[in-house]
């Protein structure tokens, strides 16, 4: 945090997450934190004596959890996390309030501690790499986001019936894992038809009783569709609904479809945009506007405060994996476009 000169002014907020995806990369929320940590090193090192406090924020849990939730910390700072948030159970049937608690945390204080709005902070600032190959293959330095995708997700559980795997005719069976493959196409084949308006993906499929001899009884589907348009998302669910309850009913298999809406679509705030093209421009970086396919804290934010994001690019586009890297030199615009922005905001 860097005090600002007039305590009664709204802080600045800048910051993102630092877990990650399971052999995920170094990069992904990583650079939010550490680059506004950097930021408010060169502004106090540098003299200035901003108006606004600023503060640094590393959110819990930004990643999805295998509870199908993703950005746990900004949903409790925003009041958006639910009782039923934390009922929702894991693989194992453990809810995610009992999962906080293991870790010390206070379950009943994530969803009646909500702090934040316009009164305590004016505006939410997150620089974050572009976790896909947009800036990079256009030749641009910054991404201004325009707006992060909504996302649903799905939890399907595939009924069948334990048959000997040698024995059994395969008319007459009733493979709960066949039914799954089946949907994991169905899925798949959305995202494709869906031509750029919204992706669908499996994540991943466990079946019992898993013996090498045994047609499989009942299967566990993992899933999620996103897009930064509502209506498509809408009637994605209802097509994959369809789809999944008669290709299982085909097979002689019952199906349960539990479906968590995650995040909703958000706009990201005009006005910071703008702010944010100036301090790019400022400093001669390439811009361009770009919508964001992964979710981020900042969707929380931006419903109870203004909100903007900052991109740089991805090597090869890629992230969520090992691979996953931004060039130093990307990194440092970032940082030089952020410092820049909140020196800007905390003129106003
Ligand atoms: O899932 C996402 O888009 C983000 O990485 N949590
Ligand atoms: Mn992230
Ligand atoms: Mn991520």
């Amino acid at each position: 945090m860097l005090q600002g000169e007039d305590p009664t002014a709204p802080a600045l907020m800048l910051g993102s997450h630092t877990d990650t995806v399971r052999s995920g990369g170094n990069f992904d929320g990583v650079v939010g934190v550490l680059g506004a940590i950097e930021t408010v090193r060169l502004l106090r090192d540098g003299g200035q004596k901003p108006r606004h406090t600023i503060l640094v924020v590393d959110f819990l849990g930004e990643e999805s959890n295998d509870h199908g939730l993703t950005c746990l910390g900004s949903r409790c700072m925003t009041g958006e996390l639910t009782a039923a948030d934390l009922d929702r159970p894991d693989g194992e049937g453990v809810t995610l309030g009992d999962q906080c608690a293991r870790t010390g945390l206070d379950p009943s204080a994530m969803i009646s501690q909500s702090w934040l709005g316009p009164d305590e902070v004016s505006a939410y600032l997150e620089l974050h790499i572009e976790q896909g190959p947009v800036l990079e293959q256009r030749g641009v330095e910054v991404g201004v986001v325009t707006a992060i995708v909504g996302i649903e997700r799905l939890i399907a559980r595939f009924l069948g019936r334990a048959d000997h795997a040698g024995t059994m005719p395969m008319s007459d069976r009733r493979d709960a894992l066949a039914a799954a493959a089946e949907a994991v196409l169905a899925i798949r084949q959305l995202g494709c038809d869906a031509q750029g308006a919204g992706v669908a993906t499996t994540s991943r499929v466990t079946a019992v009783p898993g013996s090498p001899n045994v047609v499989p009884s009942a299967a566990r589907l993992e899933a999620e569709m996103r897009s930064t348009d509502p209506v498509w998302l809408d009637a994605a669910r209802a097509v994959l609904a369809q789809e999944v309850a008669a290709k299982a009913g085909a097979l002689g298999v019952g199906v349960e479809l539990d479906w968590i809406h995650d995040n909703q679509a958000q706009k990201l705030d005009d006005s910071l945009q703008s702010v944010i093209i100036g301090a790019a421009e400022s400093r001669g970086l390439s811009w361009a506007p770009i919508p964001s396919g992964a979710t981020h804290d900042a969707v929380h934010v931006a419903r109870k405060i203004p909100a903007a994001m900052i991109f740089v690019p991805s090597v090869d586009g890629r992230s969520h994996c090992p691979e996953e890297m931004t060039k130093l030199s990307d990194i440092a615009n970032g940082i030089d476009v952020l410092a820049n922005t909140i020196l800007a905001l905390d003129r106003r």
